[in-house]
């Protein structure tokens, strides 16, 4: 066995650089070729809006092809059903309330960013550069790979400001105004900024995929290749629908498609073309054979027919997908493909976006962190072995997850805001609301707890809490969820 010491920045949370090891697996030193990693992350996309999950209205032949070679967990789960948390958990095996990225907006808040005249971009870049620091001080994948000598390139969806502040060595995404389509912002003062969601990035998948072609090509030409890690996560199919009509009417060919669901079916079938494309770039370039694709959802996201949106042209989104503690905005399907290794395969019990990065160190033989020392370990849970056939997916196992709304009243104060916590082990599902200073909950999503039988009752219509037999269950979950945070008042 090979041990790797990994030098990492730390942060309160870590009283030690964390240590990860080998797994016996490992090929750190050895002479099979690297493993690269691609991960490519969907954005607002509900976890049933895929051929392979069971729609065959919507138009996905590229992803259900990698989904037909891939460990499929179908039960996956993203801990808060909007972008930016979730996208910090899948990049650093962190909770939010771990990695301290809980909000989309940092205070004061996107209105008063955006609204108040005297906030100019020098003040709005510093707001958002204070958050921007948490990402700085924790370890993150691209920052763990770069001490194995990867070389990562950051594309599409980024809140962190520079890809550079989570460890990436190459990226679009540099907290300044684009100029482009998406991603920029004019405040109240008429001063043009980088909304915070990408900028530069968000051409990718949408406008180009030329930035990954460069990277590859840099790659490949290199005496000694490095390995690489892509992170790849298009501003699709999130809105604006705006597809282009070869889209739209494939979208319309299918069977059964109603109105309001058109432009966001459209938008998957766009997003799935540039899986092919991503997949021929690796091909192409001969590195298929030892490059892992992981698939995640960063969250659910379904179009409602009540919510059109005159002024964008647009339908708005379900009360129980994005931004809610339901299925349909915190489920995901999670892949594995890496040829000659993972075994394609489904997998129905519950994981989480929380094991991504243990399973990626796994697969590069960077190898799962030491779980046995205390302050050390990530939450998450290694599934390469699962993943490969060396070990069944533990059915038992419970996932947890938080809610809060967009705007954080205090960094570093998630307890002021939790808004939700949910847990679900087996089919049972616990959702827990929290109100604050005599507000009801955010969102209004729930008033008081709720449980739900997720295989007999996937849409969460049938609230279990209070009828007879269901006490114990209810207790049980709670006490779970406590013991995985207990936020306090
Ligand atoms: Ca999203």
């Amino acid at each position: 066995m090979i041990a790797v010491a990994v030098s990492l920045v730390t942060t309160a949370g870590f009283a030690e650089p964390p240590t990860f090891i080998s797994d016996g697996s490992s090929n750190a030193g050895g002479s099979k070729p690297p493993v690269n990693v691609v991960l490519i992350v969907s954005d607002d996309q509900t976890y049933t809006d895929f051929g392979f999950m069971g729609n065959e209205r919507v138009h996905t032949p590229h992803l259900d092809e990698l989904a037909s070679q891939s460990a499929r967990f179908t039960h996956g789960y993203v801990p808060s059903s909007v972008c930016r948390p979730s996208l910090v958990t899948i990049l650093t095996g962190l909770y939010p309330h771990e990695h301290g990225v809980f909000f989309n907006h940092p205070p004061p808040g996107f209105a008063k960013l955006s609204k108040s005249p005297e906030i100019s971009r020098e003040r709005f870049d510093a707001y958002r550069g204070e958050a921007e620091s948490l990402i700085r001080n924790v370890p993150t994948l691209p920052r763990i790979l770069a001490g194995q000598g990867f070389r990562s390139l950051q594309t599409g969806k980024f809140w962190e400001g520079h890809h550079r502040n989570a460890g990436f060595t190459d990226g679009m995404t540099t907290a300044t105004p684009s100029g482009g389509k998406y991603g920029d912002l004019v405040l109240a003062s008429g001063d043009v900024v980088a909304h915070g969601n990408g900028d530069h990035g968000l051409a990718i998948g949408r406008e180009t995929m030329r930035p990954i072609e460069a990277f590859l090509d840099e790659v490949v030409s290199e005496s000694s290749p490095s390995p690489f890690l892509i992170w790849y996560a298009p501003f699709l199919p999130h809105v604006p629908h705006d597809s282009p009509e070869r889209f739209v009417r494939l979208a319309k060919s299918r069977p059964n498609v109603k109105p309001h669901e058109l432009p966001y079916f459209a938008a998957i079938a766009q997003f799935d073309e540039t899986i092919g494309q991503l997949r021929s770039a690796i091909e192409k370039r001969g590195l298929a054979k030892q490059t892992l694709f992981v698939f995640v959802v960063d969250n659910g996201w379904q179009p409602d027919a009540g919510k059109f949106r005159q002024t964008k042209g647009e339908w708005d989104h379900t009360d129980n997908s994005k931004r809610a503690p339901f299925d349909a905005g915190l489920r995901t399907p999670i892949l594995f493909h890496l040829p000659g290794r993972t075994v394609p395969a489904t997998y129905e019990a519950p994981v989480s976006s929380i094991d991504l990065l243990p399973t990626i160190l796994a697969a590069t033989g960077v190898g799962p962190p030491n779980r046995s020392l205390p302050n050390r370990s990530l939450p998450g849970v290694n599934l390469w072995p699962v993943a490969t056939g060396q070990a069944p997916a533990d059915g038992e196992r419970a996932v947890f997850g938080e809610l809060y709304p967009g705007d954080a009243r205090e960094l570093g104060k998630p307890e002021q805001d939790i808004a939700y916590r949910w847990v679900r082990r087996g089919r049972y599902k616990l959702i827990v609301p929290h109100a604050h200073a005599g507000h009801p909950p955010w969102g209004g999503y729930l008033t008081r707890p709720a449980l739900f039988d997720i295989s007999s009752d996937p849409g969460e219509a049938r609230d279990l809490s209070r009828r007879p037999g269901y006490q114990a269950v209810r207790d049980e979950l709670n006490s779970l969820l406590d013991q995985w945070w207990a936020p306090g008042p």
